[in-house]
């Protein structure tokens, strides 16, 4: 593994970078931006203020108006406001030019083509915000929270992911390092002394801060449980027999139709993917084809995407048609999902029916059991409780907590546990401090890789390569 140092990142780019920063397509403004030492050089090479000032000779954070043009050609190419940020006090820590031109293909990709002609080389994905943690502006874990704020599906996963740019979870990964840190001091002097013995009380002094720590880990992973579905959304399918009303459930859930309602059994062929939001969970909704034997191919394709969308599923929405008789069938889907957290939605509830079996019937096989009625709409505010209750059942305690909701963060914390917790057993054990002082030192190595503080290449690219293009 390369480690990369903070002394070793500074000066590393000769390079200036450039990129178009707005999405594709049509708006009103289009941004393209510059970031490097010839930041400023180049945008004057295409840039020409109103009132003839270069941007050379502008001041720092200042907007200036003009016109974009080919040299080449003469052609003036768009009207441009133009942002000039020098460095430090950048989202990069370089020089930032950004261009405000009009937002159409033609005039964004003519201002980046005359940017690369004039030295600027093309962006890659997040490659400016990887500029701004090998700068040492920002660390690893609040850059990759930029990328979870762009995606943030609800305002609940914008709060986490904006807590977690501003430091939260780094702070609390800080915390915890320095006292691992002075706990590896310790025991590494004591392994470059060997006369003298680790005294009783500091042996003390350090399991008990290990378990502190340890606890703090503990609580740490348990947050991602429910974490984590903020960043990625949760997914929930909807499945039964065909004609019970799933399809209409996930139109009366979206409030629009989306999929086709037929009597038809065996209407929904495909899997359909929505996202709703539920008090600020994220829900990918899934409705999938009636699942039954059937002898017919696109039937039967269909019948197997659903059963391969139950089990990817973190949450199981089981309609049965409540105006008749249980089936067979509904038995059969309900034992597929007997391991997965269920919850039963018995539909068509406006239609009276009496079978008071019913709900002693199901209730082995499911969390919640919710009487509703997709086509009028009744029992929906019940079942979209249910959803959230079955799935954030600490949410309450948790969300004033430090939340983490990255796989990669979740890993880490996980081998820094495990490692700490072995480093435990061996003080406690008696073992050799060398021993000792390598699980401890891993502890605090796989807790620097959440900032960032050790790093290889490898998982920087990993990264990065999940952003968008001019982040
Ligand atoms: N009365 C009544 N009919 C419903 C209800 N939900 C669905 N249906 C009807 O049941 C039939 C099948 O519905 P659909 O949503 O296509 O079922 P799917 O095959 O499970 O997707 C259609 O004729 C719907 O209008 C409901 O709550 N009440
Ligand atoms: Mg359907």
């Amino acid at each position: 593994m390369r480690f990369m140092e903070a002394a070793v990142r500074e000066k590393m780019f000769e390079d200036t970078i450039a990129a178009i920063s707005t999405p594709a397509g049509e708006g009103g403004i289009g941004i393209v931006r510059l970031s490097g030492k010839d930041a400023i050089k180049i945008a004057d090479k295409l840039f020409h203020s109103l009132k003839g000032k270069t941007l050379s000779a502008s001041a720092s954070h200042k907007i200036i108006y003009g016109f974009i043009k080919n040299s080449s050609t003469g052609e003036t190419v768009d009207e441009a406001l133009v942002s000039i940020m020098r460095s430090p006090n950048t989202y990069t820590r370089e020089d930032i030019v950004e261009i405000n031109c009009h937002g159409g293909m033609s005039p964004l990709r003519n201002v980046l083509e005359l940017a690369v002609k004039h030295g600027a080389r093309l962006a890659e994905p997040g490659e400016f915000t990887r500029r701004a943690f090998l700068n040492g502006r920002i660390d690893l874990s609040e850059a990759e929270a930029v990328i979870d704020l762009i995606r943030a599906k609800t305002d609940e996963s914008r709060r986490i992911a904006l807590e977690q740019l501003r430091g939260r979870l780094s702070e609390k990964i800080l915390h915890l390092r320095e006292q691992l840190t002075k706990i590896c001091v310790f025991i590494e002097a004591c392994i470059d002394f060997p006369e003298e013995e680790i005294e009783l009380a500091s042996k003390k002094e350090i399991i008990k801060s290990a378990e502190r720590i340890l606890k703090e880990l503990d609580s740490l992973l348990k947050s991602y449980d429910e974490g984590r579905f903020f960043r990625e959304g949760l997914a929930a399918a909807i499945v039964g027999r065909p004609n019970v009303g799933k399809s209409s459930l996930l139109n009366a859930l979206l409030q629009k139709d989306r999929a086709i309602v037929t009597d038809t059994p065996g209407t929904t062929r495909d899997t359909i993917e929505e996202y709703l939001n539920i008090d600020g969970l994220p829900l990918c909704i899934i409705d999938t084809a009636g699942i039954r034997e059937s002898h017919e191919m696109a039937e039967k394709e269909g019948v197997r995407r659903s059963i391969m969308a139950m089990e990817d599923a973190d949450l199981i929405i089981a309609v049965i048609d409540g105006s008749v008789p249980l089936k067979d069938e509904d038995i059969e889907v309900l034992e597929r999902v007997k391991e997965k957290n269920t919850i039963i939605a018995v539909n068509k509830s406006d239609i009276p029916f009496g079978e008071n079996t019913l709900a002693s019937r199901l209730t082995p096989y499911a969390s919640h059991i919710i009487r509703i009625s997709a086509t009028r709409g009744d029992g929906l505010d019940e079942l979209k409780n249910a959803i959230f209750n079955s799935c954030l059942k600490n949410w309450k305690e948790q969300k004033e907590g430090v939340i983490i909701t990255n796989l990669r963060h979740k890993i880490a914390i996980q081998a820094a546990y495990d490692s700490l917790k072995d480093g435990l057993k061996a003080i406690k054990t008696g073992k050799p401090l060398e021993i000792i002082a390598i699980e401890f030192r891993n502890a605090l190595d796989r807790l620097g890789e959440i900032v960032g503080a050790v790093t290889t290449d490898d998982i920087l690219n990993r990264i990065f390569s999940n952003f968008c293009i001019g982040k």
